[in-house]
């Protein structure tokens, strides 16, 4: 909204000239989230207290966790309206990129949205089968624009970027949009089975969201991309201001998730915030680089699946005391806040490797 009211008035006004650039409303959106999120975070934790939202804890996991029945849950929404309000203050909303994310975040909140409520109602939330349709859904619908309605991307749209290869970009035809749906589902579930420590979720989500934010830009900018070797889009460069609300809406949010938490995202937060960042490593074609800089999704994502793979082919065998992997930690006696900050710690490094992977093509 700003670009839109004071970037016209440029010729009456020169120092408004600012609003042009995408990295002075990026640092501002960032700082605009914070601050909303830092206000409204109490407000919220009392009405969610007042109309009794707390979390149900399960019985069966770590015993400390018991002590945390009743923290409010469905803080995700503080994260989700601190975003759009800041995005659509700062944002040149002219960009459909802008939107393709909106779209997204708010298709993968209400799914969220409406697995916590159900869960607070009935005890359980939306079937895992009704829940995996919906999340294909959504993605299919960013799939779909991206591959067939936006023209600046015709000419690379199904190709597949690969990181090192900067001659080798297989086109993958329609089978991209599968691919695509595939990415951003993967990475919403996964961000999903990651959230269960005081801000262990939310701490790789700012890590990721902030890397990310250094790829937009350069990808939309012809000069830096041309420089690294890496595919231009157009009009990505303004997800920066957006990925940056994000950025100060998490801070504000891990203010009070901190350990010990006075709030929970619930499937609100983390559903919509995974959904987010895959879309965005969609839209700017770096989608494999997301096992770098989503590493600790992947690594938590794929205890699971080992958990659950092993426990079937043993016949009742675990291979991890508890999945996903955090549990596991938790229950060799490592403390809640240690294992929240060393998995914190591996995902910087996972992230600073997968920059150093730019150059090398
Ligand atoms: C959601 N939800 C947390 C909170 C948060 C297939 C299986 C591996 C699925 C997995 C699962 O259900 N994962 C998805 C995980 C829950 O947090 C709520 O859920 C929201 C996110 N969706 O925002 O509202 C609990 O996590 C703790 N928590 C915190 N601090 C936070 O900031 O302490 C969350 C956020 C909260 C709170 O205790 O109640 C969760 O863990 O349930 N299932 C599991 O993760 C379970 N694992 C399991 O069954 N493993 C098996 C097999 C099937 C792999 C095994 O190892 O043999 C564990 N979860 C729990 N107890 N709670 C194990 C037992």
């Amino acid at each position: 909204m700003f670009y839109h009211l004071f970037y016209p008035l440029t010729s009456e006004y020169s120092f408004l000239n600012v609003f042009k650039y995408i990295t002075f409303r990026s640092a501002y959106s960032g700082v605009t989230a914070l601050a909303l999120s830092l206000t409204l975070g109490n407000l919220m934790i009392r009405m969610l207290r007042k109309f009794q939202i707390g979390e149900t804890i399960r019985s069966d996991g770590p015993e400390h966790h018991a002590s945390k029945s009743g923290t409010p849950t469905m803080g995700g929404l503080l994260i989700l309206v601190t975003f759009l309000g800041s995005t659509l203050l700062w944002a040149n909303l002219e960009s459909r990129y802008i939107w393709v994310i909106i779209f997204s975040v708010i298709g993968f909140g209400t799914i969220g949205f409406r697995d916590d409520i159900l869960k607070l109602r009935r005890g359980n939330g939306i079937s895992a089968k009704e829940k995996l349709l919906l999340q294909v859904l959504v993605s299919l619908g960013v799939g779909i624009y991206l591959l067939y309605f936006d023209p600046t991307r015709a000419e690379y749209a199904t190709r597949l970027s690969v990181p090192f290869f900067k001659e080798f970009q297989p086109d993958l035809g329609f089978l991209y949009l599968f691919f695509i749906a595939f990415i951003i589902v993967g990475t919403s579930n996964a961000v999903n089975l990651t959230d269960g420590l005081d801000g262990l979720a939310i701490g790789p989500i700012i890590i990721a969201t902030l890397t990310y934010t250094g790829i937009v830009y350069i990808c939309g900018h012809i000069k830096f991309a041309e420089y690294l070797n890496i595919q231009y889009i157009k009009g990505a460069g303004e997800i920066a201001v957006a990925s940056s609300a994000v950025i100060g809406a998490s801070l504000g949010f891990l203010w009070y998730n901190s350990y010990p938490a006075q709030i929970f995202m619930g499937d609100v937060g983390s559903l919509s915030l995974g959904g987010l960042i895959g879309t965005i490593a969609v839209i700017v074609k770096h989608e494999l680089l997301l096992v770098l800089i989503g590493g600790i999704f992947v690594i938590e994502a794929l205890s699971v699946i080992i958990q659950v793979g092993y426990f079937k082919y043993t016949g009742g065998k675990r291979f991890f005391k508890m999945a996903p992997l955090h549990h596991h930690f938790e229950q060799l006696g490592w403390s809640e806040p240690k294992v929240i900050v060393r998995f914190w710690i591996v995902a910087v490094v996972l992230a600073m490797i997968s920059l150093s992977t730019l150059k090398l093509r």
